[in-house]
């Protein structure tokens, strides 16, 4: 969607923008083109059809409603689960103007609800700041719903209007009178378009907690209707902004100072809004997250820069002051100084520029410079005036600066002839001959079997092996020098090429694809969650440039006679069963799917069989537990061949979300752990934690 808004604002389509008002009237409303490209490639416009993309529609007519908020008008906005997967958004924001468009002689309302980028919302005209990369408009939401409704309070008047696949049924009419203003719109998605339009629940929830986090003082409210009979209401309001979403990072881990730092203020210089709050932890690693306009930015971008710059040189002034730095060239580094970090940092900022793999990294450098100015100075205050604070984060970075410097001997015996010079590639690795990076991939298999059966089944020439024993170290706990010291990390990081820490250089990286490969159970789960976190931590560039993948082993194998089909979802299990007992029936030679061996007897191993008869037939289904089931030519066939494959791209929230569950699993707190454990205890069996 984000493309789309660039399209759009170069468009030559674009009328001017008109000078800002204070009566926003109809007549500042720009009109672009119709719904139908919507309909049309929907993916351009929200994301995906997945399940990103459908609570993409969520968000985007929120997103309106904040805008208002924002602005001063309303302070609550609730969000309604509705049977039949409809829900409403409800505002008290002045409400879609429903007078006639000079231009186009039909409401406001409907302009907005039937053009796409109908909304005023381009070229800063009523509003201080624009959606952004949601900004598509809520007529983008409407294209995709069967079903819609606005209903509009406005001048003492209800006004509604219902649409079907985003065309009106009928005109705006007004219903009755209203107190107050304000908007709802009520939708029902389009299940042509979407995988599927049931909406889930904790996604919602949590987005919600977010956004309230980033919206001081509004109170968003959500109401699940979803059973009539058994309505609950939830509702997020935080006073202390991005300050108490700090506090909420930081539940449960070792806070190293008391006083969350906070600054919340408007750069003159640059128009931009900064909020930011900081925290330190005992923890190893940094949780730095950043926002434009309420738009989560995980590539981080100018106003990330500008905080980092900040932050280093305020320690660093800070400990010379204090006399704690002696030398003239000692310093706190950047890494350093970010250790056991916690900050949250959101702008407000006119027209943001978007960037980068996912287009989620703010480009805008005057962000830069208004964080480094407002959070420089703000921070350097706060320091002064809160000495016990000043002194246990210094005190972090000084013990951080001192491991450091032991990780960096620790890394240069260890790996600077290995890694180098490739002189010491791991035993264990089974490297493909091919020296050409940009063909070559590694899998990274779990156990000695299936690791086995990957050598033997793979292409010599682009695939290396690397099988890990047991359960890598938890990166969570351990420090670089003590991952190091870990075998099969190093064998992982000297297999790769690319060093590690400071000394990482993607440019070296021998392997363009690095596929994880373990189990579909839990011990799996475990390993790829706590690989995930390995590249998360310690290679994010590896996962921004798409380097990371997930290999996707069938669940099933359904036979019926000699015949079979590989089935890697539930979902194709019975369609998969539907097309063999219907090939049998119309007596035709039955596809063998990718394996050219049908005959071939299948695999003994602890998998398990289920048979049934569909339509007088047996139907053989074989589940599939682990990889090392599986004889090389059958995991070639299923699940290494590049030709037939199905694989997944890891993408940073992919890592995020394992983050998080890692947090759980493996974090200092106990008892999020001993919940999870008991919550999950009858599907979990061999959780080492
Ligand atoms: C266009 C112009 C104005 C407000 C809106 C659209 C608007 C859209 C949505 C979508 C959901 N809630 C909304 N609230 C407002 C400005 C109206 C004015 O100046 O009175």
């Amino acid at each position: 969607m984000a493309k789309k808004l660039t399209e759009a604002s170069k468009s030559s389509k674009t009328s001017k923008p008109s000078k800002p008002s204070s009566d926003y009237g109809a007549s500042q409303i720009q009109v672009l083109e119709g719904l139908d490209p919507v309909r049309k490639r929907p993916g351009m416009y929200i994301g995906s059809t997945g399940l990103t993309g459908l609570h993409h529609l969520i968000w985007e007519v929120m997103d309106n409603s904040f805008d208002e908020a924002m602005a001063g008008h309303g302070k609550q906005i609730t969000l309604r689960l509705l049977p039949e997967n409809m829900v409403s958004v409800e505002d008290e924001g002045r409400g879609i103007p429903v007078d006639p468009h000079p231009q186009f002689k039909v409401s406001a309302l409907e302009l907005v609800l039937t053009k796409l980028h109908a909304g005023g919302k381009f070229g800063g005209g009523g509003y201080k700041v624009s959606g952004g990369l949601h900004g598509v408009g809520v007529s983008v939401v409407n294209a995709l719903s069967t079903y819609l409704k606005a209903e509009v309070k406005r001048d003492g008047k209800l006004w509604e209007q219902e649409y079907a696949c985003g065309k009106p049924k009928a005109k705006v009419k007004s219903v009755g009178t209203a107190k107050g203003t304000g908007t709802t719109i009520t939708f029902r998605p389009d299940e042509s378009i979407f995988e599927s339009i049931v909406f889930d629940f904790q996604t919602i929830i949590d987005h919600l907690r977010q956004q309230a986090y980033l919206t001081k003082g509004i109170k968003l409210v959500l109401a699940d209707e979803r059973d009539p009979a058994n309505p609950s209401v939830y509702a997020f309001y935080f006073e202390g902004g991005v300050a108490s979403y700090v506090r909420h990072i930081n539940h449960g881990k070792e806070e190293k100072h008391k006083n969350i730092f906070y600054v919340h203020k408007l750069d003159e210089a640059t128009d931009v809004e900064v909020e930011t709050a900081v925290q330190y932890t005992g923890e190893y690693h940094e949780s730095v997250y950043c926002y434009a306009n309420n738009i989560t930015n995980p590539e981080g971008g100018m106003h990330l820069s500008g905080f980092r710059a900040a932050l280093t040189r305020e320690l660093n002034n800070y400990a010379r002051n204090k006399g704690l730095l002696k030398e003239k060239d000692q310093n706190l580094s950047g890494d350093d100084v970010r250790e056991g970090l916690t900050a949250v940092i959101s702008v407000k900022i006119k027209e943001p520029q978007f960037e980068g793999q996912t287009k989620a990294k703010l480009g805008n450098p005057e962000a830069r410079t208004a964080v480094e100015a407002v959070f420089g100075e703000a921070f350097r205050i706060f320091l002064e005036e809160h000495p016990a604070d000043a002194e246990a984060i210094v005190a972090k970075c000084f013990l951080a600066a001192q491991a450091r410097a032991a990780a960096r001997a620790a890394r240069d015996t260890v790996l600077r002839k290995g890694a180098l010079e490739g002189l010491t590639l791991p035993g264990k690795l089974a490297d493909c001959s091919s020296k050409d990076a940009s063909i070559s991939e590694i899998f990274i298999v779990e156990g000695d079997s299936a690791g086995g059966s990957a050598k033997q089944g793979r292409n010599r020439e682009i695939q290396a092996i690397l099988p890990l024993r047991g359960k890598i170290l938890n990166v969570e706990r351990a420090r670089l020098d003590k991952m190091l010291g870990n075998n099969e990390i190093k064998s992982l990081v000297i297999a790769l090429g690319t060093n590690i820490g400071e000394g990482f250089d993607i440019a070296n990286l021998r392997y363009d694809k690095i596929v994880i490969m373990t189990d579909a159970d839990v011990d799996g789960a475990h390993i790829r969650t706590l690989l995930l976190t390995l590249f998360y931590r310690y290679f994010p560039d590896l996962i921004h440039q798409g380097h990371i993948y997930i290999a996707q082993p069938p669940l099933y194998r359904v036979n019926i006679g000699k015949n079979f089909r590989w089935v890697y979802n539930d979902a194709e299990k019975e369609k998969a069963i539907a097309d063999l007992v219907g090939d049998i029936g119309k007596n035709k030679k039955v596809d063998p799917g990718f394996s050219p061996g049908s005959d071939e007897p299948i695999a003994e191993g602890e998998s398990e069989t289920e048979q049934m008869e569909v339509s007088g037939v047996k139907v053989n289904i074989q589940r599939y537990k682990g990889l090392g089931e599986m004889n090389p030519d059958q995991l070639w066939d299923t699940t290494m061949n590049p030709q037939t494959r199905i694989m997944k791209q890891v993408t940073i929230e992919d890592a995020e979300k394992a983050e998080e569950v890692f947090d759980v699993l493996m974090g200092a707190d106990v008892a999020p752990r001993k919940r999870f454990i008991q919550t999950h205890a009858k599907t979990v069996k061999n959780l080492d934690v």
